[in-house]
């Protein structure tokens, strides 16, 4: 009897920590989801802009990128089209090295990412401070391809897919929480998986 117990425990454990939030399905492929086209990017034009109400403005290009010390993080990534990739190997530059560098002023706590092709997503500046969000240059040991986001996507392991903006072109620290892309078409300004934060 306790032995069976014990048995229905373990799979329930088995279960729970497989992390399949509510309403999603696992995939073990990695379908590319992009509204509109591809921008094509030349690395030698590429720039990324950090902006806002911040007291060190700057812009980074692909030489800049490459002084950085990269980071690896194994992250799941969940689509609000209920599609799951549970295991991801990510490279990339902390979010918090920017933060550091950018020093904003203490009221602008919310910040927007703006993509090439006119992409935009917001976040809390405080989602974005966690350690396992990069702008990442790589995912499983490869260079992103185009549909990806190369050369440079945000990735945002706690929050649904549309917030990890692919191709980043402008980081902006601002003091209002205003509606990126999808947020002002109806998707919730959070996007909190576990909280099911798919529409508001
Ligand atoms: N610039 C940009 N970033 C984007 C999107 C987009 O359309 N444009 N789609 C988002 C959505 S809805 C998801 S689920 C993920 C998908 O990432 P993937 O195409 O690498 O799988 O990218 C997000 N980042
Ligand atoms: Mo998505």
């Amino acid at each position: 009897m306790f032995n069976k117990l014990n048995k229905i425990k373990n799979i329930k454990k088995n279960i729970i920590s497989e992390e399949i939030p509510p309403g999603q399905f696992v995939t073990e492929k990695f379908p590319a989801l992009t509204f509109g086209e591809i921008p094509n990017i030349d690395i030698e034009k590429w720039k990324l802009k950090i902006t806002g109400n911040i007291n060190y403005p700057f812009t980074l290009n692909w030489t800049d990128i490459q002084k950085y010390k990269m980071i690896k993080t194994t992250t799941p990534f969940h689509c609000i089209t209920q599609w799951s990739r549970m295991v991801n190997h990510w490279e990339g530059i902390p979010f918090k090295k920017i933060y550091e560098l950018a020093k904003p002023k203490p009221e602008a706590i919310y910040v927007m990412i703006h993509s090439y092709g006119g992409y935009s997503t917001n976040l809390d500046l405080q989602t974005l401070l966690e350690e396992n969000v990069i702008l990442a240059h790589i995912h499983d040991g490869s260079i992103l391809s185009p549909e990806h986001g190369y050369p440079l996507r945000l990735v945002v392991p706690d929050r649904y897919g549309w917030k990890s903006a692919k191709w980043i072109s402008k980081i902006e620290f601002t003091n209002n929480n205003l509606p990126g892309f999808w947020e002002s078409r109806g998707y919730h300004m959070n996007g909190d998986y576990w909280k099911e934060e798919r529409f508001s």
